[in-house]
């Protein structure tokens, strides 16, 4: 095996994963009897896998690689970093250059309000800062009854305690009996598979005000925030009608909670602005980031603190004891000044807005026509397809949820794209440097992909 060559000893390599490699949120036992798939290089939308089969990325590695792979200009300054200062803290009163210029430019970046910035190393990391800020922050106040934290069913946030409590997936929750106490969660803005008897601006409405219903029961004293994804992505793209962000502003403004809005997929030009929140006209008092922070280079989160939270938590001869040994890696730190230095000379953030954005969107909405899809969205450079049985009844779901999402997955993959299934929605999220022609390939192989899907449901009788 050589390290530049296309071709990998796959079987060995699958053996060896089967034997010791225990893989996240996946089913090992029947993982390891098929064999992993072996991903080996990356250039631009790109991948190659072990076989020497190019597949297009259709969701940029898990949501993040937005400059696309195989950037030298990240490489090269993560080199001269490691060379320099490969670690240093950022406790006890130091600092180093990286860590100093990447906070200035995030600053920089981030609405007025918000002029700090809390390193960490991942977007689960971030939310469990986030969870203990808010606290802290109220009990600084001197309101410390003001605790609960307020979620959504089917939010994604991390998977760790915190990130695992402040998500509403259940699966998740079932394993190790979370939520921890102190959180609560509302329903989501779901219109196509929970709303759908009201038209989606009647629905937006009633949904944020499962907010303020949640807020007035639970009392305004009691509850410290609350946490949402401008956009739900890991919860199958869930994209809120756009009666939803207004009316959740209403409510918060005329309530003294917190407002989180966790940026981890949404930012750094997903949805065309550098923060999804500013997508929606919002204005958070936090912001966990990570992902597009360093397009997956390496492994780097935050959260981005607004000038209220900073001044209610830097009081003098006080301190907030919270902190990890890579909070702000200079390493990391370089990986993503480069990044967002690319990011802004190649104009990506604008590019999601007015170019490959709109352009992406317009043929992945003519997908609804096809006989599997219920419904087509897509905002930014995010996007989604309800695969349906019956396309003149599209609100009713397959018998058995996920199968045909999984299955429709494999076709992709072996039609040389990586698109990913929730439940039996499709879901895409590519590189922010996709081109048109690539845009282009993108649709035809989803389009086959459903053709593909319809024929093997057809054989099975799924459909008719
Ligand atoms: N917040 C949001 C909104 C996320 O999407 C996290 C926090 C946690 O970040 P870390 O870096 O700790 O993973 C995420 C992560 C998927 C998938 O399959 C999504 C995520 C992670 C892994 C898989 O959709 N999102």
């Amino acid at each position: 095996m050589t390290a530049h060559s296309n071709i990998y000893p796959t079987k060995a390599l699958q053996e060896l994963d089967a034997a010791h490699h225990w893989h996240p949120f996946s089913d090992m036992k029947s993982l390891n009897e098929e064999g992993s798939r072996i991903i080996t290089h990356g250039d631009g939308v790109w991948l190659t896998d072990s076989e020497g089969k190019k597949i297009l990325d259709g969701m940029a590695g898990l949501w993040c690689v937005q400059v696309g792979y195989g950037r030298k200009d990240i490489a090269d300054a993560v080199y001269k970093q490691m060379i320099e200062l490969p670690y240093y803290n950022t406790f006890f009163k130091t600092t180093h250059p990286p860590a100093v210029a990447l906070s200035e430019k995030l600053a920089k970046l981030a609405p007025d309000h918000i002029n700090s910035v809390f390193y960490c190393s991942s977007g689960s990391e971030a939310n469990d800062t986030v969870f203990r800020m808010v606290r802290t922050y109220w009990d600084k106040m001197g309101k410390p009854d003001k605790k609960i934290i307020i979620g959504r069913w089917n939010g994604y946030h991390g998977s760790t305690l915190a990130g695992t409590s402040l998500g509403g997936m259940k699966a998740m929750h079932g394993q190790g009996d979370l939520p921890v106490q102190g959180v609560h969660h509302i329903d989501q803005p779901y219109w196509f598979g929970e709303g759908h008897e009201m038209s989606p601006e009647e629905f937006g409405v009633v949904a944020a005000r499962k907010l303020e219903q949640a807020i007035d029961e639970l009392g305004e004293d009691k509850v410290a925030a609350f946490i949402a994804e401008p956009i739900q992505g890991a919860g199958g793209v869930i994209i809120p009608p756009e009666t939803y962000w207004p009316e959740i502003r209403r409510i918060l403004k005329e309530r003294d909670i917190l407002f989180v809005s966790d940026e981890v997929i949404c930012g750094f030009g997903r949805l065309g602005e550098w923060f999804g929140s500013t997508h929606y006209g919002m204005e958070p008092d936090l912001m966990p980031i990570a992902k597009g922070l360093t397009s997956g280079y390496l492994p780097m989160g935050g959260v981005m603190v607004s000038d209220r939270v900073a001044e209610g938590l830097m009081m003098a001869g006080d301190e907030f004891y919270h902190g990890y040994t890579y909070s702000g890696h200079p390493a990391c730190a370089a990986a993503a000044l480069a990044n967002l230095e690319i990011i802004e000379r190649e104009g990506l953030v604008e590019r999601v807005k007015s170019d490959i954005g709109p352009y992406l969107k317009e043929r992945w909405l003519k997908l609804s026509d096809h006989p599997l899809v219920g419904e087509a969205r897509m905002a930014g450079l995010v996007g989604a397809l309800e695969l349906v049985p019956d396309k003149a009844n599209p609100h009713l779901p397959f018998k058995n949820v996920g199968t045909v999402g999984t299955l429709c997955r494999d076709l992709s993959f072996a039609n040389g794209m990586v698109m990913r299934a929730v439940r039996d929605s499709m879901i895409i999220s590519p590189p922010l440097v996709l081109s048109h022609e690539e845009a282009d390939i993108l649709v035809g192989t989803v389009e086959k992909t459903l053709n593909d899907t319809w024929q093997e449901l057809k054989k099975d009788g799924h459909v008719s």
